[in-house]
């Protein structure tokens, strides 16, 4: 580790780890946009951010799409780990680090904890008599269904009897409820956090946490005829991943404990209840934050793909460009809510704020700066008050949003900024300004385009963790070929850090706008 990063305070941030049962679509990689604009901001914001995402590649339902597939298991969940590595690629997902169960030292670590819940008495033998529902991989009861069928997912359960090794959760009721009164943001948003407590007070019963029917998963150390069930196995990724009990744990020591687990609102329960139960159990320090956000909806409807309800995360990249759909995400939707995705009001969005304002502003901008100062910036003078105490509002306001997860105000408020340098050059005239031959309109013209090309940088390094590659599109535009990634916004963010002078680059439409049909 750099000597630097030994001083900055640390940030620990994780996804959940995919099903690699299936291609991933776009409610998968809504939850890997949040989690890389917190991770993205934070490290904006001076912090040494480790941000981790994987891939779950035990269970039933994996094995069952490897028969259909007529592929050995581990080579099938080989293809679709390229595949997924593929579209975090393609959608500038900034993880750090990569985690797959089926990797060897997650195998050992998942062996090890399964072995320390039984020596401090927490697992006993058992028999599981009643339902399972493999698209989510969980054990249920009689009274949970609804219609006979699973009340996540609405679709058929299997009926099981085996041997399993049950974890003793009923002991941790009280423990749980104790630590979430205690840490109030433990779970956020609020909603969550109640529906979390509501669970808990009605009382846990012991869970199963081995499978004998199912040999596609992590051996028991301790019984040769016992598998790991694939929720324990996936949940230890987020330490087996820092090589939590190895030699080598140097990232563990660094990291844990986890600063957000982002997580959709189905696998609630397997984060605040279970994997805080197996961490007190083991003794392990618990995450900070377990950050849930809601559901990605076409329209009205649940993203199915057997009901041909699909949002195919490629296939809108090419429609609209991963930027404009990574800002679609984070400002039309809610955080913790249940959102849609439409074409209609994406392609509002697109036009409306992408193309016009700031598309235009940026636009704009440059051809003024080409006609009357032969493409080059001019250096910084006295700036526009107005603007710069905008900024600032801006800036500080922008951080408090992402505190709050709150990524739809932040953008709100960065567009307040673009609109307000959009009205700059309305009310200044700078066209007008060029006209006349006097030094003092002359030097006036000069601190326009200036404010102008600093307002641009400004808007570009705080919208960088939303759009990475537009805002490094948008630097080099002015001039600036440094990377945004390693700015700090301490520093960056000043306005007036830019000293101009230099010739702008190549202009390139941002946006080009999309009919509307
Ligand atoms: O649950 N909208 O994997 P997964 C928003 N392997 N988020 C959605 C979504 C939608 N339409 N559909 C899925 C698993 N998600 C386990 C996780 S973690 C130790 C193991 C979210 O592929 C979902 O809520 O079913 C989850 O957070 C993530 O995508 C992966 O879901």
């Amino acid at each position: 580790m750099a000597k630097d990063d030994m001083e900055k305070e640390k940030f620990y941030i994780t996804t959940a780890i995919p099903y690699m049962n299936a291609k991933l679509h776009l409610g998968q990689v809504y939850e890997f946009i949040l989690a890389d604009t917190m991770a993205r901001f934070n490290r904006l914001m001076g912090k040494d951010v480790y941000f981790l995402t994987g891939s779950d590649e035990h269970g039933q339902k994996i094995y069952k799409s490897a028969q259909e597939k007529g592929l050995p298991p581990q080579k099938y969940v080989d293809n679709m780990v390229l595949d997924m590595k593929r579209i975090l690629k393609l959608y500038s997902i900034s993880n750090d680090a990569f985690i797959r169960t089926t990797g060897k030292s997650h195998e050992k670590i998942v062996g090890n904890i399964i072995t320390r819940l039984k020596d401090n008495g927490d697992l006993y033998k058992g028999t599981y008599e009643g339902w399972y529902c493999v698209p989510c991989e969980t054990f249920l009861l009689d009274s949970q269904l609804i219609d006979g069928k699973c009340p996540q997912c609405n679709r058929e359960v299997e009926k099981v009897k085996e041997e399993n090794y049950f974890f003793k959760l009923s002991n941790y009721k009280d423990k749980l409820i104790k630590h979430i009164e205690d840490n109030p943001d433990f779970v956020i948003p609020e909603t969550r956090r109640n529906e979390v407590l509501g669970l808990l007070k009605q009382g846990l019963k012991d869970i199963s946490v081995s499978r004998t029917a199912v040999t596609w998963g992590i051996p028991i150390p301790f019984d040769s005829k016992h598998y790991s069930y694939v929720w324990v196995d996936a949940l230890i990724n987020y330490i087996s991943a820092l090589g939590y009990g190895l030699d080598d744990d140097n990232l563990y020591r660094d990291y844990w404990p986890a600063d957000q687990h982002h997580i959709g609102k189905d696998i609630l329960k397997f984060h605040a209840v279970i994997w805080p139960a197996l961490l007190m159990s083991t003794g392990i320090e618990l995450p900070k934050h377990i950050v849930v956000h809601g559901w990605l909806l076409l329209g009205k409807e649940k993203l199915s793909k057997s009901k041909g309800i699909t949002l195919d995360p490629d296939e809108l990249s090419e429609e609209f460009g991963v930027d404009a759909l990574r800002y679609f995400l984070t400002r039309e939707l809610s955080f913790g809510q249940d959102g849609s995705f439409t074409n209609q009001a994406m392609i509002k969005r697109y036009n409306s704020d992408l193309s016009n304002d700031i598309g235009n502003l940026v636009s704009r901008s440059l051809v003024m700066i080409s006609k009357y100062r032969d493409g080059v910036i001019p250096e910084k003078s006295e700036s526009n008050a107005k603007l710069q105490e905008k900024w600032e509002e801006v800036k500080n306001l922008t951080i408090k949003g992402i505190e709050d997860f709150n990524y739809s105000k932040c953008l709100i408020k960065i567009w307040e900024f673009i609109n307000l340098t959009n009205k700059f050059i309305e009310d200044s005239q700078p066209w007008a300004v060029a006209k006349s031959s006097k030094d003092s309109d002359a030097k006036k013209l000069n601190s326009i385009l200036y404010d102008l090309a600093e307002a641009i940088r400004l808007s570009a390094l705080i919208l960088s963790p939303f759009m990475p590659i537009t805002c490094q599109r948008i630097f080099s535009q002015i001039g600036i070929n440094e990377k945004i990634d390693g700015m700090d916004i301490s520093k960056d963010g000043q306005w007036g850090k830019f000293k101009g002078g230099v010739k702008i680059g190549k202009r390139e439409i941002l946006f080009p706008r999309i009919k509307e049909k």
